[in-house]
């Protein structure tokens, strides 16, 4: 029985990918985490290895017919290890929450005890929320930045260490926007005898890139997404040393996934050959340039960055002195309204709940991609201020609109891919 012909195609479905096409590339997108991927790395994802059943590893499958899929994951974790200089690599996880659980279920057992970084102070969901399985099913303990400086505190997570004897130490973020030094962490982990995992999937890219120390020759595990500045497909990834290879994959498969994503796992081969150019290096480094450009630019205009500001692809701005009534919630609607997306973010001891918040966060992946430099960077502060300040009067909202299209429309991101 054939598919439906193209007569019947659903159009409603890919009216609305149409639709959130042109959003995308006629807004500037802002949001830290997201990136514009390649035309390459679409067509490995909407490639026909959606097809394929694959359970297991290379050589070692449930299923017949994987000889080439075999080769596809071979050459990424091939490509992915010498990118970061790792012993060991497992492609398939579908998503940082899933590279994260696996190396919780390989590596600990249900109650251990282990640091991490508060959700509220820049960590992660599955870095022990009590609301996330990580934070049910082990003993987290939080550390927070420094009340002062909004950096990480080094003496605080040594003393917490020291105090609770964790099984492994989580080093990872996505919404701090200083370096996550693999040093002092590493120290610490020795010091008590634990674990140690970076989680980098905000600055994987960056890592690959050179913008970034490597936590990879400090770590016993780290684990990214792929989908952020490595601006390669939705999905995970675990490195480890070779004494974790064997109960890293044991978590990952059968542990945690069946069958996996062989498209994404393509896609993903696709991005670390993209990242191994000469020419990614360049894209870390002006990512770097670029966040560090708005960020002043945001300070002249009134704002406050965490911390003072940045030295990765990303800010935190917390909006009380520019405006105290002015919210991260209201921001983030009426910005979009003027087709700039970020998303609202709780900065360090914020007073507002997570779904209120007093900040906003920032990334300029997306529009370093499109190749925006410094030079655009005031402009896109400026249209951020304009709008909130304005965020009252429809008329100042709608300009703003038309002067994001204009810019955006000097910086087409997908010029040779069609509709
Ligand atoms: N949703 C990701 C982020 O925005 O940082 C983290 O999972």
């Amino acid at each position: 029985m054939p598919w439906p012909s193209t007569t019947s195609r659903d159009t409603e479905t890919f009216g609305y990918i149409d639709e959130e096409r042109g959003r995308q590339i006629t807004g500037l997108q802002l949001i830290a985490s997201e990136n514009f991927t390649s035309p390459d790395v679409m067509a490995a994802t909407g490639s026909v290895l959606t097809n394929k059943y694959a359970e297991g590893y290379p050589s070692k499958r449930y299923y017949g017919g994987n000889a080439v899929v075999d080769k596809i994951e071979a050459l990424a974790i091939e490509r992915v290890k010498k990118l970061f200089g790792a012993d060991h690599a497992n492609v398939q996880p579908h998503s940082g929450a899933s590279a994260n659980m696996a190396v919780y279920l390989g590596l600990l057992n249900p109650g251990d005890t282990v640091l991490g970084l508060s959700l509220d102070h820049g960590g992660h969901l599955t870095h022990g929320s009590p609301v996330n399985a990580s934070g049910i099913l082990y003993n987290f303990k939080s550390f927070r930045v420094g009340d002062t400086d909004e950096r990480l505190d080094f003496g605080q997570i040594r003393e917490m260490a020291l105090e609770h004897r964790p099984k492994m130490i989580v080093a990872g973020t996505t919404s701090y926007p200083r370096r996550l030094e693999p040093e002092p962490f590493k120290a610490i982990a020795d010091e008590v005898g634990a674990l140690m995992m970076f989680d980098i999937a905000h600055i994987a890219g960056l890592v690959a890139g050179g913008a970034h120390p490597n936590p990879v020759p400090f770590a016993d595990v780290v684990t990214f997404t792929t989908h952020k500045t490595l601006r390669g497909p939705r999905g995970g990834c675990i490195l480890s040393s070779a004494a974790h290879a064997a109960a890293i994959d044991k978590a990952v498969f059968p542990g945690s996934q069946g069958g996996p994503l062989e498209h994404a796992v393509a896609a993903k081969a696709v991005a670390f050959h993209e990242a191994m150019q000469p020419s990614f290096k360049v894209y870390a480094q002006q990512i770097i340039t670029n966040a560090s450009a708005l960020a002043e630019a945001l300070a002249h205009q009134g704002f406050r960055l965490v911390s003072g500001g940045t030295d990765t692809h990303m800010m935190v701005v917390d909006l009380r002195p520019f405006d105290s009534e002015l919210t991260g919630k209201e921001a983030q609607l009426v910005l979009d309204q003027a087709g700039i997306t970020l998303n609202k973010n709780n900065i360090p001891n914020d007073p507002r709940s997570p779904f209120v918040t007093s900040g906003v966060r920032i990334g300029v992946p997306s529009v370093t991609t499109q190749g925006m430099t410094q030079t655009e960077m005031p402009l896109i502060a400026e249209y951020i201020a304009t709008t909130l300040r304005g965020r009252n009067d429809p008329a100042i909202v709608a300009e703003v609109r038309a002067k994001v299209a204009a810019l955006c429309a000097k910086f087409p991101v997908y010029p040779t891919v069609k509709k």
